[in-house]
């Protein structure tokens, strides 16, 4: 049987399934496994399930000689060399659909929570703080921004920025969208207008971003970008760290460009900076887009769909290279 070797400890409904066809393997620990680990224990692996947080590149591959298919257990792949994968005939997957409505939702939790100082109205009670004041209320105390009726700019319009959309439907909001293409059909359900990048954060309330991360999109939200944000305007992101330069967003979130961030993706993960920390107008997540449990079992499923597809010669359903099967056929 061919061996899978599993990065991380993924619900068991994914394993199970895989061990029906596979010899697996599950690296079971706690702490994410070390490069020079990865490196060893791949030498004699058919099948690999990838987290976004090991990058699989040509040394990896080289390491590999009997790799076949990567599976990554995300819906964002810039954590590998898809273009070497190709190359050598490797099949990757990905796990998109399955995590895009727990996404959407914490895009929205993020956007309420920092419009709404959902954080520090929490730490006001739990610390005693609003005891200690000895005062019930008062009328200027924790004013937060409308939500109901406000204008929502998406950047990047593909499953998720959709999936968002929708929830802002629902919260009365105009929508905004920029993409790399238009979507006509979309633009009518969701009633969404397109709009050039600037134009959007010119005009936006809520900037959410929903892009993949590329060269393109790398460092997209920089500081001549957030300059053109309403100072009432909060922004939030849940794609990836690098899409905006943390540099100038602190800058921005300090001298009122804009009013707030919301933030579940960091330009390193583990995160850590106490100049951001400090500010009392962000909330911070760390990186639980995907982290439910639904997602997360539907991602684990789909992970051994693929690689189960890919075994008996068939084209495993989220084949993100498709260029791969020219060189190589499935199985
Ligand atoms: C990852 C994500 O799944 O899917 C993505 O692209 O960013 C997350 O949902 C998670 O970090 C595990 O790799």
């Amino acid at each position: 049987r061919p061996k899978v070797f599993i990065t991380r400890e993924i619900p068991e409904n994914g394993i199970k399934l895989l061990e029906k066809e596979f010899e697996v393997e599950v690296w079971e620990e706690e702490r994410e496994i070390s490069r020079k680990v990865l490196l060893e224990r791949v030498k004699d692996v058919d099948a690999l399930v990838t987290m976004l947080s090991e990058k699989i590149d040509r040394e990896v591959f080289e390491n590999a000689p009997r790799l076949r298919i990567v599976a990554n257990y995300a819906v964002g792949y810039d954590n590998i060399d898809v273009e070497e994968a190709t190359k050598r005939g490797i099949y990757v997957t990905n796990t998109p659909d399955v995590l895009t409505d727990a996404t959407a939702d914490l895009a929205f939790a993020l956007l309420l929570a920092t419009a709404r100082h959902l954080v520090k109205g929490d730490k006001f009670v739990r610390t005693g703080e609003w005891k200690r004041k000895g005062i019930a209320w008062h009328p200027k105390w924790f004013l937060g921004y409308d939500v109901y009726g406000k204008t929502i700019g998406i950047v990047g319009f593909g499953r998720i920025g959709q999936a968002v959309a929708r929830r802002a439907k629902g919260f009365g909001m105009r929508i905004l969208y920029y993409s790399r293409t238009r979507k006509p059909e979309v633009e009518k359900e969701l009633n969404a207008e397109f709009k050039p990048l600037e134009e959007l954060l010119r005009e936006s309330d809520f900037v959410v971003l929903a892009v993949p991360l590329t060269k393109e999109t790398m460092y997209m939200i920089n500081e001549e970008r957030l300059k053109l944000m309403k100072p009432t305007a909060i922004l939030v992101n849940v794609a990836r760290g690098k899409v905006v330069d943390t540099r100038a967003l602190i800058k921005a979130l300090k001298e009122g460009w804009i009013a707030g961030a919301g933030l579940d993706v960091y330009e390193e993960e583990p995160y850590y900076n106490e100049e951001l920390f400090s500010l009392e107008n962000v909330v911070l997540t760390p990186h639980i887009g995907s982290a439910t449990f639904g997602a997360r079992e539907g991602m684990a499923e789909l992970v051994a769909r693929n690689l189960i597809a890919f075994k008996r010669g068939e084209v495993p359903p989220t084949l993100v290279n498709r260029e791969v099967i020219k060189i190589r056929k499935p199985g």
